[in-house]
């Protein structure tokens, strides 16, 4: 999973990247760099220490979550042509949008608008964001109606009918994050890699004088967390990359003494997933302890094509188990004789925590 972080120039987006990747990526007003930062996460999960600690496997992995850091979008980039190169290209492949949102003062921070207005900054990237869906949707419309001049090819045709959809919705001021559509109407769409209609996150970036204030300040802008699949997380950005850069134990310290009780991986991390709606499951293979990543509702099948698509191919059927009843029961050896483990063939969907060990011939 890839996950974007985007906002207006300096408003902490390389900051944040550093405390949730622990990257030492440079931050500050005065470098115009324009290039990309990409850092992989090992996600922390307690449910998979807890797993290892039972099973004493030779090697532990975790799942992971890919974090690209961009550079600013400045209000009517988009229109300048932004498009075809850098950030909004960049964009087209990410799962979802991390939006950082600047709340926190500091006049030694200039602000590319001259003051601070979360509210008027959430808006100017959701226009960029709908102005770089609408080029390439009048540019397509273009070229299908061309092409449908002179052949009726009902692909075509139906892939212009959804387009005409979502340009009127942008139009409209409504992201195509709002819309339901149907599966074909989906995958008639799906290759453009439309902006708003990845989930988006919230980051409201607060001064660590704020922390107090977080809860109001997101109530502030609630509004914008009522669209589907959107979520707001408060969280001082640069306090909590100098929290990512203390030792294990001085940063669960300092977070207790100011107050928080989750650092920003853990909250972020969360937030994608219920934003994803994903989920995780485990497997033991040959003395290897691992955390996977699906999307809530796949089944074992979809679980087996994860890991392998041998594994898919020749599925016979999965045996699963709740990793608390696991470590309850004390060893998968102990779950089999006592009946714990339920065989499940292709359609079973997966549970968040489940251990799954997949039977296969190839
Ligand atoms: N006081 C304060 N300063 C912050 C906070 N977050 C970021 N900054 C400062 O704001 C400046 C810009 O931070 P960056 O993280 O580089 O911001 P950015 O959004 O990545 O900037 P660009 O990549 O240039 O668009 C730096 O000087 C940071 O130290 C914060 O929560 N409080
Ligand atoms: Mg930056």
């Amino acid at each position: 999973m890839r996950i974007g972080i985007v906002g207006l120039p300096y408003v902490g987006k390389t900051s944040l990247f550093n405390a949730l990747t622990q990257s030492q990526a440079e931050t500050g007003t005065y470098i115009a760099k324009k290039g990309s930062n990409l850092s992989s996460v090992k996600v922390p999960d307690e449910r998979l220490e807890s797993l290892a600690q039972l099973l004493n496997p030779k090697k532990v992995i975790p799942t992971s979550i890919d974090y690209v850091d961009l550079a600013g979008v400045s209000k009517g980039e988009v229109a300048q042509g932004a498009l075809e190169t850098g950030v909004i290209a960049d964009l087209r492949g990410v799962d979802a949008l991390l939006h950082v949102v600047r709340v926190f003062a500091d006049d030694t921070v200039p602000h590319v608008e001259g003051s601070v207005d979360a509210k008027r900054d959430i808006e100017t990237i959701d226009i960029e964001l709908t102005f770089a869906d609408l080029q390439v949707i009048d540019r397509r419309l273009d070229r299908l109606r061309r092409e449908l001049r002179t052949q009726s090819v009902p692909a075509l045709e139906h892939e212009r009918t959804v387009l005409e959809k979502c340009k009127a919705a942008l139009e409209g001021g409504t992201s195509l994050r709002e819309i339901e559509f149907s599966p074909e109407d989906e995958k008639a769409i799906r290759g453009y890699g439309f902006l708003t209609q990845k989930p988006m996150l919230l980051i409201l970036n607060i001064g660590e004088d704020q922390l107090d204030q977080a809860e109001a300040l997101s109530t502030a802008v609630a509004s914008y967390a009522q669209q589907p699949q959107t979520e707001i997380i408060a969280l001082a950005a640069k306090l909590e990359m100098e929290i990512g850069q203390l030792d294990a134990d001085d940063a669960e310290i300092f977070l207790s003494e100011m107050g928080l009780n989750e650092s920003a991986l853990i909250r972020v991390i969360h937030g994608s997933y219920r934003l994803l709606g994903l989920i995780t499951f485990f497997t033991v293979l040959s003395s290897e302890l691992k955390a996977w990543t699906l999307k809530g509702g796949m089944t074992a099948l979809d679980a087996a094509r994860a890991i392998h698509t041998d594994i898919a191919r020749g599925f016979i059927r999965a045996e699963t188990i709740h990793w608390e009843t696991l470590v309850e029961c004390g060893s998968l050896v102990k779950a089999r004789e006592q009946g714990l483990l339920s065989l499940e063939g292709k359609d079973y969907v997966v549970h968040d925590g489940d251990v799954l060990t997949i039977r296969f011939n190839v």
